[in-house]
């Protein structure tokens, strides 16, 4: 197959060391969201049960990706390379754990802001998630970097839309908060816009020179990354967002299931 580059060692373990992390990562952040998940007010519970969801689609997947990575290559006769196998690398797994836990994620973020208040934004921008991620498939799989352009560029725009959205939308939400409260959620939109603004990038890797090994080492290990940011950690900044959220409106969070006063807001 014409486009699959011979690997050296290190840069197959590479990638498969960096699958086992962030899978491993995923499994870890599921159990952290399930036990967190009654230690916030109610109201917010739905944010950390779609953390949870999130990071359990992502886990399953990438179980997957890293069998497929195994299977697709194999060690040569003189056992200092890898070659393909033959069986080639899905990175469909990819795309379809995006479309799953991308519009997740945009919802989670405006559920812990405004529980009451969600159901236009939510979905409007769910749906432009859903968008960028199916127009970014074909260039993703597409040796071809005039093909991977265009779909690029087409995936831009739901993108551009979700971040000014996400700018100006929740702008008029986070005027409502608290100090504390506003500075977090300041915080996981900047985490949201750095993380999210990574996955364009490396996209375009290949740009600087078709897709060698080092360029196909560069997008998986990249997206790892990106992933284990935006999903796991981006999941703890929303529990605590919820959980600061939650002392504010009078919940005690080591006695969750009596909440002291929840008329009288606490002060600090
Ligand atoms: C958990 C997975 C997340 C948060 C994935 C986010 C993915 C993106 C923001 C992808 C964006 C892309 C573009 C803006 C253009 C090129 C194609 C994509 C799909 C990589």
């Amino acid at each position: 197959m014409p486009g699959v580059p011979e690997l050296t060692l290190f840069e197959f373990d590479l990638v498969y060391n960096f699958f086992s992390f962030t899978f491993a990562s995923m499994f870890a952040a599921f159990i952290f969201f399930v036990l967190s998940r009654p230690q916030v007010a109610p109201q917010y519970r739905s944010a950390l049960t779609m953390s949870a969801l999130v990071v359990a689609v992502a886990g399953y997947h990438y179980f997957r990706i890293f069998e497929s990575w195994g299977a697709s290559y194999v060690l040569n006769e003189a056992g200092d390379a890898y070659i393909f196998s033959g069986a080639l690398f899905n990175d469909a797994y990819r795309y379809i754990d995006w479309l799953l836990t991308v519009p997740l994620l945009v919802a989670e973020l405006i559920y812990v802001i405004n529980p009451k208040n969600k159901g236009r934004l939510t979905f409007s921008l769910a749906t432009a998630a859903a968008l960028m991620v199916i127009l970014g498939y074909p260039g993703e799989i597409s040796a071809d970097m005039g093909t991977r352009a265009v779909w690029g560029f087409l995936s831009t725009i739901p993108f551009i839309y979700i971040v000014w959205q996400l700018f100006t939308g929740l702008g008029d939400a986070m005027q409502e908060q608290g100090e504390e409260v506003s500075v977090l959620i300041r915080n996981t939109r900047l985490l949201l816009f750095a993380t999210w603004g990574f996955y364009p990038i490396v996209y375009m890797l290949p740009f600087l020179g078709g897709m060698t090994a080092g360029a196909l080492v560069a997008v998986q290990v990249g997206y790892c990354i990106a992933d284990v940011a935006a999903k796991a950690g981006y999941g703890v900044m929303i529990y605590a967002i919820a959980a600061k959220k939650s002392e504010a409106a009078g919940y005690d969070i080591a006695t969750m299931s009596q909440p002291q006063s929840v008329a009288a807001p606490a002060g600090d």
